[in-house]
């Protein structure tokens, strides 16, 4: 879809615009627009850049001013934190945070986010420092990154986008490089804008402007074209996975999904479980497809365990609905062990976080196993396991408390319930009271042999009883 020209077009442009708005006296106003379709750098101005480029510019590291808004009830420790992790998002996307502003408002100014008095305040401080991009931690609208860049005269980025850019560079599956395509265009989409009333130059031909059609109308269509492309090819490709789990139901193992906050070790903890050999990288969203392989535990069980995508604070919606397939390999999990970093700076945040981000997907209400992890670097995961009860603390790395994990997975696997069909003989009236015994009885028919039973049972259970349950004619 790209042309590879047109990312030197992009830097040409931008490079130019820089010294220009540098020439640009103080007063750059919201009105004198003009001469600004040229001159901003945002990568947002024109479309056609290569999607999995990204939009921070990597040719060389650009520097970055970080704005964050406190808004009531939220604190200003809570902006502190999610800077922190914005800055290391930056990090990931390849650029370096020169310089950060706060402000404290009740709600985000329609028009520029912040009030104007600080977007003028960034704006100084980003000609002081020498800055090419100013990055928001929360999500602009399409309106007020446009007001933001050109009263900044450089680009004006969301946390959003920052996201977007390293799932980017990440993106490796054929799935995972449409979801990530899917997920930028549809948020460009929105933001398009640039060429302005100047209609396109491009010549006749198919594919191209009709009589009268702006560059603008031409972009449109042609992302909007890409985004229906790609969601015909996700189809597709979700059609193959629903076969692969499916045939992974009918064997009625348990699905077991390592969840967690990104960079907490989950890809490592897999690989220590199994012999998976996923990429593990000291980096933010390392992983962004889901691995799954058989785990045999020490009770003679043997579950699917799958490596997933990490989370952080906001992460984009954009996102979520394009990694829905994805996810649903959390969705649908018997249990979640949610791998939290015990030795990093704010674990309790981290796990809030995490929480938050599996309600939002639908997956608040499966079980959950917290393992605390990173217990070589110091003592931190063992007192967090400690005032967790449940919990367990292990070292990925080492190997430390990885038996205890595994009678942990164990347990908590025995004691998940599901609901079976059982036919027991009228000679076994020592397994009919078994059942009501360990379970709960739903339905009970009897018939000319026996008794059919709908009952729902713990894993234990039905192991006991597995001769006498009724195969799911579903499941065959
Ligand atoms: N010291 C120590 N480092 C660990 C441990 N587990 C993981 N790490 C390191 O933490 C970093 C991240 O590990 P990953 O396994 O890639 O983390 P992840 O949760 O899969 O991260 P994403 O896929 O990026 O979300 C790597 O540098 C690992 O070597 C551990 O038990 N101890
Ligand atoms: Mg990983």
């Amino acid at each position: 879809m790209t042309a590879p020209e047109h990312g030197a077009d992009r830097r040409e442009v931008t490079r130019r615009g820089l010294g220009s708005v540098h020439d640009e006296p103080d007063d750059v106003a919201l009105g004198a627009d003009a001469m600004l379709e040229e001159t901003h750098r945002g990568a947002f101005g024109e479309f056609g850049g290569d999607a999995r480029g990204g939009l921070i510019d990597r040719s060389f590291r650009e520097r970055i001013v970080l704005v964050g808004v406190t808004q009531p009830p939220h604190g200003d420790d809570e902006t502190d934190a999610s800077l922190d992790e914005l800055e290391l998002l930056v990090d990931t996307a390849g650029a370096d945070v020169v310089g950060r502003v706060v402000q404290r408002r009740q709600s985000p100014d329609p028009a520029t986010f912040i009030g104007r008095g600080k977007a003028e305040e960034v704006r100084e401080l980003s000609v002081a420092l020498d800055s090419d991009t100013v990055v928001f931690d929360d999500e602009l609208s399409p309106a007020q990154q446009f007001n933001l860049e050109r009263l900044f005269g450089r680009s004006a980025l969301d946390r959003t986008a920052v996201i977007l850019d390293i799932f980017a560079q990440n993106a490796s599956s054929l799935e995972g490089k449409a979801q990530v395509e899917l997920a930028q265009l549809r948020y460009r989409l929105p933001r398009l804008r640039g060429m302005g009333k100047k209609l396109s130059q491009q010549g006749g031909g198919i594919g191209t402007r009709g009589p009268g059609e702006t560059q603008l109308e031409v972009d449109r269509r042609r992302i909007e074209r890409r985004i229906h492309k790609l969601e015909g090819d996700l189809r597709a490709i979700r059609k193959h996975r629903a076969v692969q789990s499916k045939a992974r139901k009918r064997t009625a193992n348990r699905q077991v999904a390592i969840v967690g906050y990104t960079n907490a070790g989950k890809s490592t903890l897999l690989n220590r479980l199994t012999d998976a050999g996923v990429l593990v990288e000291d980096r933010l969203f390392a992983t962004l497809d889901a691995t799954t392989r058989r785990l045999a535990l020490p009770g003679g069980e043997t579950v699917f365990v799958s490596d997933t995508v990490g989370f952080v604070r906001k992460l984009p919606t954009q996102l979520v609905e394009a990694f829905k397939t994805t996810l649903d390999v959390v969705v649908d999990a018997d249990l979640l062990v949610h791998v939290v970093d015990g030795s990093g700076p704010d674990p309790m945040g981290n796990i809030d976080t995490v929480r938050a981000v599996l309600t939002e997907i639908g997956a608040g209400s499966v079980p959950e196993l917290l393992v605390f992890n990173k217990a070589d670097r110091d003592d931190g995961a063992r007192r967090l396991a400690s005032r967790h009860p449940g919990s367990v603390a292990v070292s990925a790395v080492t190997g430390e408390g990885i038996d205890s994990l595994l009678s942990a997975i164990g347990d908590r696997v025995r004691s998940l319930t599901s609901i079976v069909e059982l036919f027991i003989p009228f000679g076994r009236g020592d397994l009919l009271a078994q059942v009501h015994r360990e379970g709960q009885v739903l339905v009970e028919q009897p018939e000319a042999e026996g008794m059919r039973i709908r009952a729902r049972l713990e894993e234990g259970s039905i192991g006991r009883l597995r001769a006498f349950v009724v195969p799911d004619p579903t499941s065959a």
